[in-house]
């Protein structure tokens, strides 16, 4: 009797058009099969498949829960958002766009900062202030001195690290499983920039979670995000939805504008929005539509 050879398993790792999948009875590297090319379908890491064992082709991605393009995975559970506080910089734009882009496609995020201790007592208030904000709104952030409280978050789920090149994922990770040793950079900074050290995105088990850790970047796009999910990724502006006088209002310059009052009051930190006026003007920059915003003339 020929044996059954269509299994099905999930993908953990790729090298380019290599696929580690994992299945009840181990790993195997696939192929994927043209028809995904056609299709304009490429298998990603946290893809759930069916493959043919004897051939080693994957035959069949099923259907998806989530999906980030930068990182490039599917089908995760929670993102961590590694921030260094300094080398690279705190970037709170960055941040910003990051926690947008998560937020839009429904995934929980955690925020970790790293490189405290590199820190004087007046950047550590600086950052402790975006801290406190960021957990105000109902994030929740950490410092990569809290392992237990990571591992604690991170049990029983999968999660995508994701953050510029050189914050400190790969170390974090290593933090986490001390017999891990995964490559982190040894730093060379004349550009406050990382050198990209990992270069794949690859889940691993560490003790009871599964965590991809991934390639930092240099740059990140809206993608497919228009100007009202930008504006409604923004979690303290959903909260006042239906306050401002108009139903539809961006925020902008438009007339009773709660959203503008409580950033003038201090209550809506300025950098966020700022940061989201930054965002609108990007996506009609790319849009081509090129609308200039009074606020940004000021
Ligand atoms: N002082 C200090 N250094 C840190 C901390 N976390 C990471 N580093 C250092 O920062 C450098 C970069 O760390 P990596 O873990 O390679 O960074 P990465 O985010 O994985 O970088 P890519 O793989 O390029 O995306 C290494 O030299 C680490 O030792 C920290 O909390 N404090
Ligand atoms: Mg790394
Ligand atoms: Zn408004």
């Amino acid at each position: 009797m020929k044996q059954q050879s269509s299994m099905q398993g999930q993908i953990i790792g790729n090298i380019s058009d290599l696929y580690k999948v994992k299945y009840k009875d181990g790993y195997v590297n696939c192929k994927a099969r043209g028809k995904f090319k056609n299709k304009n379908l490429r298998p990603v890491v946290g893809d759930k498949v069916i493959f043919d064992l004897d051939k080693q082709v994957i035959t069949e991605l099923l259907p998806r829960k989530n999906e980030l393009i930068r990182p490039s995975i599917c089908n995760i559970d929670q993102a961590l958002i590694v921030m260094s506080a300094i080398e690279p910089k705190f970037d709170s734009y960055l941040l910003d766009k990051m926690i947008s882009i998560i937020t839009f496609n429904k995934i929980d995020i955690i925020v970790c900062f790293t490189k405290l201790d590199l820190l004087d007592e007046g950047q550590l208030i600086n950052i402790n202030n975006y801290i406190n904000y960021y957990q105000k709104i109902g994030y929740i952030v950490i410092s990569n001195t809290q392992i237990d409280d990571l591992h604690n978050l991170l049990k029983n789920k999968i999660t995508a690290v994701t953050g510029q090149s050189g914050v400190g994922k790969s170390s974090l990770l290593n933090k986490l499983d001390s017999n891990l040793n995964l490559k982190t950079d040894s730093i060379s900074y004349a550009l406050g920039r990382g050198k990209h050290t990992t270069k794949h995105v690859e889940l691993i088990e560490i003790k009871d979670c599964l965590i991809a850790d991934t390639p930092g970047f240099s740059s990140l796009g809206f993608y497919n995000m228009n100007k009202q999910d930008i504006r409604d990724s923004i979690i303290e502006f959903s909260k006042h939805m239906n306050d401002c006088k108009y139903r539809d209002c961006f925020h902008i310059k438009e007339d009773d504008c709660i959203i503008r009052q409580l950033v003038d009051k201090g209550i809506i930190l300025k950098s966020r929005y700022d940061n989201y006026l930054k965002f609108i003007q990007e996506k009609e920059d790319v849009n081509g539509k090129n609308i200039r915003i009074r606020a940004f003339e000021k």
